[in-house]
């Protein structure tokens, strides 16, 4: 048998289920029921659950599936009930928030904006909800709020893009809208309007971060498994109990660049460059339309672009 296990080599022994630590709230939204996959075993574990529901996720799954129902049956209704125009245009058709004359009023005709605004806060609900469930398990576990923190950053863009800044410049009309190349073309948009987000240096700041995030991303998770042989993806036990994998990996980056990030410090990197992408997104956004109309002027201003 392969002394260690690899996605290669792996075993999928049916044993027992296990249903994790003990906890004190054992009973409550927990549901250990388990299963076994053998398909999803050749990507990860092969056990399926215990779950747990609880009054957040509950209220998640809840109010997530009436928003993907508003925006289905919307989209429905676009197609004329048909269903092959609904396949064939799906791509392309898009809920769309209210027209700038009804500024950000809650009350709007449904057919005119109001089920995009329905959308958004059921939507926003699941979200929210969805973050409080992370923060209440982690806790629960015992574990440290790096995900919910995480999870945070990217709910602050989610945010700004479809409710601060829309309640900021006091119009719906603002917000992105539900559709997948609708969404799109509001971005391009949203970039032509404000003349090239190219020159908003918080879009590049994001870019930084993004673009590092998969650099960084490709980096560790190739390390790792160049040092599968030596146990190196028993990261935790390796910072304390050091062995060759350790050793050889930041040998290698130190060989190949003069630095190495530590077992630990690694994965900061990574925290932080992916919670910067969507921080410094958010700010980037905020800020067009509300504090800088146009960009590409602007950057002229602060030396950012050349003069004209
Ligand atoms: C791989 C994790 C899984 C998640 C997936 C997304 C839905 C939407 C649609 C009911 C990496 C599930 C999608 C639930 C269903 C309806 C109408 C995450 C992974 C697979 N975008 N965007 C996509 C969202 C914004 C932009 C794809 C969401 C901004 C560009 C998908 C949001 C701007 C491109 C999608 C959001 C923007 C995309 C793949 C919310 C600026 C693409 C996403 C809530 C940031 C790409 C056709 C993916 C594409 C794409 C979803 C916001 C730009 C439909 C939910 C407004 C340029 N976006 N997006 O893999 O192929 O993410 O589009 O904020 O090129 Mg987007
Ligand atoms: C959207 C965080 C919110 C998502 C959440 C998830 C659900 C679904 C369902 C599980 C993605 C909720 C999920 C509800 C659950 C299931 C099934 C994260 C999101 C909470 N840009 N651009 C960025 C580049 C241009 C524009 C960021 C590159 C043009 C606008 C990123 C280029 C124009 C916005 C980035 C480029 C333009 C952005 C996004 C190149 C268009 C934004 C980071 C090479 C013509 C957003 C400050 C991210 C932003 C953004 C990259 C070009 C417009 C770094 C590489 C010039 C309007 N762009 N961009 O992680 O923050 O998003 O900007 O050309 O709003 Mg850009």
């Amino acid at each position: 048998m392969a002394s260690y296990q690899n996605i290669f080599t792996q075993v999928q022994v049916k044993g027992p289920p296990e249903l994790g630590v003990p906890m004190a709230d054992r009973g409550e939204g927990r549901i250990e029921q388990t299963g076994y996959s053998y398909w999803l075993g050749k990507i990860g574990q092969a056990q399926i659950g215990p779950f747990y529901l609880g009054l957040s996720g509950l209220i998640s799954l809840v109010f997530g599936t009436a928003a993907i129902l508003i925006i289905g049956l919307n989209f429905w209704a676009q197609a004329g009930y048909n269903p092959q125009t609904f396949m064939r245009e799906l791509f392309w058709l898009s809920l769309d928030p209210p027209g700038p004359e009804y500024g950000f009023s809650p009350f709007v005709p449904l057919n005119e904006g109001g089920w995009f605004i329905l959308t958004g806060a059921f939507l926003t609900t699941a979200v929210l909800c969805w973050w409080v469930r992370t923060y209440t398990r982690a806790k629960q576990l015992g574990m440290g709020m790096h995900v919910p923190w995480a999870f945070a950053s990217a709910i602050w863009l989610f945010l700004v893009l479809g409710f601060i800044r829309p309640l900021l410049l006091g119009s719906w009309s603002e917000a992105v809208p539900y559709g997948i190349f609708s969404h799109l073309d509001w971005t391009n948009n949203f970039s032509l309007v404000h003349g090239n987000l190219f020159y908003n240096p918080f879009h590049a700041l994001s870019i930084v971060f993004l673009y590092g995030s998969a650099v960084l991303f490709a980096m560790h998770g190739a390390s790792i498994l160049a040092l599968g042989r030596y146990g190196g993806e028993r990261e935790i036990e390796q910072i304390t109990d050091r062995g060759t994998a350790s050793e050889r990996g930041a040998l290698f980056w130190r060989w190949t660049m003069g630095f190495n990030a530590t077992m630990e410090s690694i994965h900061r990197w990574a925290w932080w460059f992916a919670v910067l992408t969507t921080l410094t997104g958010g700010i980037g956004i905020l800020l067009s339309g509300t504090v800088v109309d146009n960009w590409y002027l602007w950057a002229q201003e602060h030396h950012y672009a050349p003069p004209n």
